[in-house]
C-alpha cells in the first residue's frame, strides 16, 4: 500500500454554510451575507477554518441559487459586494478562509449567454448543448435528475437543448474553449476578492459524450459521469487560474475510487479533495432515492472502508461528511433521534472526524438539528421535492404515503434555519422565515448548547480541537476492523509507533464485549459516555456509543 501523502488540509474542517437558512440580518425572512459576518466569532469558537458558501450570484433562485444568472455579481436578495468583502476581511482576522460554490455544469436559462442563445446567436447555441430536431423526438432518453426529461423543445429555434437538472438550468458544453475561457475568468474574478477555495459543483458531469445515444441500461448517467475530457477540463481550469493548492474540492456524482484518486491526488494538480455520495444511498432501496428503507450498516462500513482504504492506496483524499443541502439531516437518517438523539449525533460525528479526510460540517449538524418534521406539501420549498410528489403520486402512493416519503428525503429537511436561540423564530430572523422552524428549536438551539459543555455543539468542536492537536489524525493510515456486529463500525488510525482505534456503535444494542482485545495501556481520547464499559480487556458498546481509544505501541 503506498504510504498515505499527507494532504494540505489534513488538520482543516470545513463548515458549510446555506445561505438563505444560516442567519437573517435585514429582517426579509431569508440569510443572508452580513448574517454569517454576525456569525463569525459563534464559527471561530467552534474551530472551523474555512466557510462553504453555497451561491449567492444574481439568480432567479428555481433551485435557490444553483441556476445562476451572473457569476460575478451578488443577487441583492443577499447583500452587496461590499458586504462580501467585509465578510473575508473579518473572517481573514479570525483564520478562517472563504469557499465559494461554482456551478460550472449549467447556467440559469436568464443568464445572458442563454438569452442570447435563444435569440438565435449560434457562438452563444454552442456555449450550450442544442441539438436540431422535432418536437416530436427526444435526442435521447435521458432523464433529469429532478424527474422528467433531459431535454426540452425550443419551437423558435426548432431546437432541443439539455439540462441535467432543472429546465431552467441549462447544461453549458464545456467542449468549447470559449465556455472554459469564461469559466476561467470568474474564478480569477473571485480569486482576487481574496477567497481562499471553491467547491465545484456537479463538476465530474461536465465532460459530455461526442454522440449522443439513448441509454437502454439506466438513465444516462453512465455517458456523461467522470466523462472522456473531464480531467483535461480540470487539470486546465486549475492550470490557467491558479488554484493548485487552494481549498478546492469537487462534487462528484456517481463517481468511481479511482476517478476520484485522479481527481484528488495531488500529483494530478486538479483538485484538493472530493465529494463521493455512495455511503448517502445506503438506505435507497433498489438504489432508489424515492423508495425508502432502514439504512444497511453493513454496506454503509464496506463503502467505508472501501472508499477510506482505497483513496489511502491511491494518495487521494476525501471530503467527509454525513450531509449538506440535499441531504435528509444524519441524527434523524442514521440511528434514534428521540430516544438516543445526543449519541447519535455524537456518534456520528465521531464516525467521521476521526477518519481520514476534510471533515465538512453542515450548518446545525453541530447542534444536533433534525429533520424538519413537515406534515403538508405547502411546507415544502425544493423543486425536486415538489416534483416527486407530483410524481410518487402519479405512480399511485396516496398524498400521506408521498408525504412520508418527502418527510424521509426532502432536502428541505437540511434547509430550514439554523436554530440560534429558542424564540419563535429561532434567533433566525426577525421577519417571516422563508420556510418553516422545527418545534424542537426551543431545545435545540446554539444559545443552550454554546453555554453547555455537554452538548452537542462543546462534542464538535472538541472533535475539530483533536484534528489540530492530534498528528495522527490529519496525517495517519487508516485500517478497518472487522467485528462481530455489522452494526459497527471499527477503524483503526496508525502514525509511527501511534495508534488510536475508534469505534462506533449504529444500533441500541452492539452484543457485549467485541472481540477487540483492548488491553488496559489505553487513554480514552473522546466518547460520547463519561466512561470506557471494559471487561476482560475488551470493550462493550452502549446504545449509540462512540469513542476513541489512543495506544502507543
Ligand atoms: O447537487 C447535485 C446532486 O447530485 C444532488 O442535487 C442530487 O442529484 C439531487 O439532490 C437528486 O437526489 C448539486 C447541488 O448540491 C444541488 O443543490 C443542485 O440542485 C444541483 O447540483 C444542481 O446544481
Amino acid at each position: 500500500m503506498e504510504s498515505s501523502q499527507e494532504s494540505r488540509l489534513g488538520d482543516k474542517v470545513v463548515y458549510q454554510i446555506y445561505l438563505r437558512s444560516f442567519n437573517d440580518s435585514n429582517g426579509d425572512g431569508v440569510g443572508d451575507i452580513r448574517g454569517i459576518t454576525q456569525r463569525l466569532d459563534y464559527l471561530a469558537d467552534l474551530g472551523v477554518d474555512y466557510l462553504w458558501i453555497t451561491p449567492f450570484f444574481v439568480s432567479p433562485q428555481n433551485d435557490n441559487g444553483y441556476d445562476v444568472a451572473d457569476y460575478q455579481a451578488i443577487d441583492p436578495l443577499f447583500g452587496t459586494m461590499g458586504d462580501l468583502e467585509e465578510l473575508i476581511s473579518e473572517a481573514g482576522k479570525r483564520g478562517i478562509g472563504i469557499m465559494l460554490d461554482m456551478v460550472f455544469n449549467h447556467t440559469s436559462t436568464s443568464h445572458e449567454w442563454f438569452r442570447r442563445a435563444l435569440a438565435g446567436d449560434e457562438a452563444y447555441q454552442d456555449y450550450y448543448i442544442f441539438r436540431e430536431g422535432d418536437a416530436g423526438h427526444l435526442p435521447t432518453n435521458w432523464a433529469s435528475k429532478f424527474g422528467g426529461p433531459a431535454w426540452e423543445w425550443v419551437p423558435s429555434l426548432g431546437k432541443w437543448y439539455l439540462h441535467l437538472f432543472d429546465v431552467s438550468q441549462a447544461d453549458l458544453n464545456w467542449e468549447n474553449p470559449k465556455v472554459r475561457e469564461e469559466l476561467e475568468d470568474v474564478i480569477r474574478f473571485w480569486k482576487g476578492k481574496g477567497v481562499k477555495g471553491f467547491r465545484f459543483d456537479v463538476v465530474n458531469l461536465i465532460s459530455k459524450p461526442a454522440a449522443f445515444e439513448d441509454d437502454d441500461e439506466g438513465d444516462g448517467r453512465r455517458f456523461y459521469t467522470d466523462g472522456r475530457h473531464v480531467h483535461e477540463f480540470l487539470k486546465e481550469l486549475v492550470a490557467k487560474t491558479g488554484i493548485d493548492g487552494m481549498a478546492t474540492v469537487g462534487e462528484m456524482s456517481s463517481t468511481s475510487i479511482d476517478n476520484c484518486i485522479r481527481y484528488s491526488n495531488p500529483s494530478e494538480h486538479e483538485l484538493a479533495m472530493t465529494f463521493n455520495f455512495h455511503h448517502l444511498k445506503v438506505d435507497y432501496k433498489d438504489g432508489e432515492k424515492w423508495e425508502l428503507m432502514d439504512p444497511d450498516i453493513a454496506s454503509l462500513r464496506r463503502l467505508f472502508r472501501n472508499w477510506q482504504e482505497g483513496m489511502e492506496a491511491g494518495g487521494g483524499w476525501n471530503a467527509l461528511f454525513w450531509s449538506n443541502h440535499d441531504q435528509p439531516r444524519p441524527v434523524s437518517r442514521f440511528g434514534d433521534d428521540t430516544r438516543y438523539w445526543r449519541q447519535t449525533a455524537e456518534m456520528l460525528a465521531t464516525c467521521i472526524h476521526l477518519m481520514r479526510g476534510t471533515p465538512y460540517i453542515y450548518q446545525g449538524e453541530e447542534l444536533g438539528m433534525t429533520n424538519a418534521g413537515f406534515s403538508s406539501i405547502d411546507e415544502y420549498r425544493d423543486v425536486e421535492s415538489k416534483n416527486y410528489y407530483r410524481i410518487l403520486l402519479d405512480q399511485g402512493k396516496t398524498p400521506e404515503e408521498a408525504l412520508e416519503t418527502l418527510a424521509a428525503r426532502s432536502r428541505d429537511n437540511s434547509r430550514t434555519p439554523v436554530q440560534w436561540a429558542p424564540d419563535d423564530k429561532a434567533g433566525f430572523t426577525t421577519g417571516t422565515p422563508w420556510i418553516g422552524i422545527p418545534d424542537n428549536h426551543v431545545t435545540i438551539n446554539a444559545e443552550a448548547e454554546v453555554a453547555d459543555p455537554d452538548s452537542v455543539w462543546s462534542y464538535y468542536r472538541r472533535l475539530v480541537g483533536l484534528r489540530k492537536s492530534m498528528p495522527l489524525i490529519a496525517e495517519g493510515d487508516i485500517r478497518f476492523l472487522d467485528v462481530a456486529s455489522d452494526k459497527v463500525i471499527a477503524y483503526e488510525r496508525t502514525l509511527g509507533d501511534e495508534r488510536l482505534l475508534v469505534l462506533a456503535s449504529f444500533c441500541e444494542d452492539a452484543g457485549g464485549p467485541l472481540p477487540i482485545p483492548v488491553g488496559e495501556g489505553f487513554e480514552r481520547v473522546i466518547g460520547n459516555y463519561p466512561d470506557v464499559l471494559m471487561g476482560e480487556g475488551r470493550v462493550t458498546l452502549r446504545p449509540y456509543e462512540a469513542l476513541a481509544l489512543r495506544f502507543a505501541v
